[in-house]
């Protein structure tokens, strides 16, 4: 009799058992080069040095440095700090330039545009020596309402044509993001952008595109990523607060799944304000990510 219910019990067991496993095998599983939005502001690099300790630990495949001038900048320094952790450099940030500086491509003074090119061409020859790429958001300036867009597309054309032959020469990438409408008046959406850098006709150039924007800007953010994928390099993941994927509306795993049948091969870079601190984000991020069955792939 004992016998018997063990035997019963024992078998409703494996029963749960396999129902659990046939549950686990129907669940997908997405692995990703996750990577993230770590600001510089050490000399000494060793705000990146911490921040890739903690990507380390939390299994993150990449780093994606914020540098707000890229000479000041040693670059073995930081090679070792990424190598030392296993990590890649997913891109090198830019945008400070313009947001602390006031440095733009497009800007109607010739002087203020030569030095937003000059500080990106020192952002491209630290990105070649890292093996990485070099992304241009908000360094594309804002136009002034009394300046006529078409004058101002062609300065912000002219200016990113010198960049893409300095990258080029270099063997570089420039990957050329949307950002929305309120946060600069040009190129908001992905074919918005997308046409600029068809105007700029470069092969170094290529789009970015953050979920954040899109979330703004696309009527179909799925329509969107299949019309620009041929030139999509680089994207951005932060949800419609501009924090953790996961904490605000944006689906993101049938997101991610789109770019991976699009044959996207590129990183997949978290961008979000490192609040309270990186070590805080990045637990949540995993946290978040692994709940929806999103996983880094490590290296
Ligand atoms: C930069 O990648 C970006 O997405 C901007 O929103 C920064 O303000
Ligand atoms: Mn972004």
């Amino acid at each position: 009799m004992e016998i018997c219910l063990q035997l019963a019990v024992t078998g409703h067991v494996i029963d749960f058992v396999r129902k659990v496993e046939t549950i686990m095998d129907s669940v997908e599983h997405i692995r990703i080069k996750l990577s993230m939005t770590v600001p510089n502001n050490d000399p000494h690099l060793d705000d990146l040095r911490e921040a890739a300790t903690v990507l380390r630990d939390h299994h993150f495949w990449g780093i994606e440095p914020d540098i707000r001038d890229s000479r000041k900048i040693d670059a073995r320094k930081l090679a070792a700090i990424v190598s030392d952790n296993g990590l890649h450099i997913s891109a090198l940030a830019t945008g400070r330039g313009f947001a602390l500086d006031g440095l733009s491509l497009s800007d109607q003074n010739p002087s203020v545009r030569q030095k937003a090119i000059d500080l990106l061409q020192g952002h491209i020859d630290l990105a070649c020596q890292l093996q990485t790429n070099v992304i241009i958001g908000l360094m594309r300036g804002i136009r002034d309402e009394t300046d006529p867009p078409d004058d101002c597309m062609k300065r912000l054309a002219d200016s990113l044509r010198i960049c893409a032959r300095y990258a080029a020469q270099r063997d570089c990438q420039i990957f050329f993001e949307a950002i929305n409408h309120n946060e600069t008046n040009i190129a908001n959406t992905a074919s918005q952008a997308a046409s600029l850098i068809g105007v700029v006709d470069s092969p170094a150039v290529q789009l970015l595109l953050d979920t954040y924007h899109m979330d703004i800007e696309e009527s179909s953010i799925f329509e969107s990523l299949q019309a620009q994928a041929p030139i999509l390099g680089h994207f951005h993941l932060a949800d419609r607060n501009r924090c953790v994927p996961g904490t605000a509306g944006i689906g993101f795993f049938p997101i991610v799944k789109t770019l991976q049948a699009l044959d996207y091969q590129g990183a997949m870079n978290i961008e979000i304000p490192l609040e309270p601190d990186v070590r805080t984000c990045a637990q949540q991020v995993i946290q978040h990510l692994n709940t929806m069955g999103i996983y880094s792939i490590r290296r």
